[in-house]
């Protein structure tokens, strides 16, 4: 068995421990952070996703499984790059009210963070309120980001996206979405400045808006 392999195994077996070890043991030989993120981490949360819509596993297993993702990419995040010390501006990012899916939303965070920006992070289930709140209230913020993972809870984030763009402070910041369920369709469709299918393309989105 690979060591991706062996990684994607004790995710699956929610074993958070040996995942902490394998990923400092898949660094050592050299492998990739990013292979280990994407083969080792991403695409076993999406084989969990396939087997919970199969009942093949259930919620207990699905967290135990997020959890050990976590300290995975916990144990990775120094290994994904730095920004150097640049400081590009603060980004304000949440999942929204409803919501309480977070892996997606903090790897996304932490590519934004390497890529030079600050982070101020909402958490999951933000309200239309705290988002508002926090993209007025700083005069550093120029991009709010919010993700969604279920397709019940993208109404949630067509509301603070139109919330948003009522804002006083709404020529300050850029609007970015993502997340599972959301397309660039209906990115354009809620009017929100910019839609990422993954992590590391929200990062290159982020640097690409504000120096447009
Ligand atoms: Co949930 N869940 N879950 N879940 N869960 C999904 C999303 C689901 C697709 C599973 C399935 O049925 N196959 C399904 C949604 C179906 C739908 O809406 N159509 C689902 C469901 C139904 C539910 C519950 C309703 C289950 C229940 O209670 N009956 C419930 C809802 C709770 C709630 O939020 N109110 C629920 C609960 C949970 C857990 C708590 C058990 C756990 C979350 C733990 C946590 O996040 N701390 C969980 C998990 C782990 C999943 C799956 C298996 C994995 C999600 C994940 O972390 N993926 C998921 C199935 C799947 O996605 N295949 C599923 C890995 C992560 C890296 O990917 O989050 O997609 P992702 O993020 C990507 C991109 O989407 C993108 O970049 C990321 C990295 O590249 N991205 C952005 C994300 N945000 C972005 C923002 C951007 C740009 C890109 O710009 C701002």
């Amino acid at each position: 068995m690979s060591k991706i392999q062996e990684i994607a195994a004790a995710i699956e077996a929610g074993q958070r421990n040996a995942v902490k070890d394998l990923v400092l043991e898949a660094l050592n030989e050299g492998i990739a952070p990013l292979e280990i993120l994407n083969a080792g981490m991403i695409d076993t949360m999406s084989l969990v996703g396939e087997k919970f819509q199969r009942e093949e596993v259930f919620i207990p297993e699905m967290l135990v499984a997020a959890r050990a993702m976590k300290a995975g990419v916990e144990t990775l995040r120094p290994h994904l790059g730095e920004g150097g010390g640049v400081n590009l501006g603060k980004v304000v990012i949440g999942t929204v009210s409803g919501d309480l899916h977070d892996i997606g939303k903090n790897l996304v965070a932490m590519m934004i963070e390497s890529a030079g920006f600050e982070i101020a992070d909402l958490g999951v289930d933000v309200s239309l309120e705290k988002f508002v709140e926090a993209a007025e209230s700083d005069e550093k913020v120029c991009i709010v980001a919010l993700s969604a993972l279920l397709t019940t809870t993208m109404p949630a984030m067509k509301n603070i996206v139109a919330a948003l763009n009522a804002s006083k402070a709404r020529n300050r910041f850029k609007i970015m979405v993502g997340g599972a369920p959301i397309t660039e369709e209906f990115c354009k469709d809620i009017g929100a400045d910019s839609y990422s299918p993954d992590a590391a393309s929200a990062a290159q989105r982020a640097k690409a808006m504000i120096s447009a």
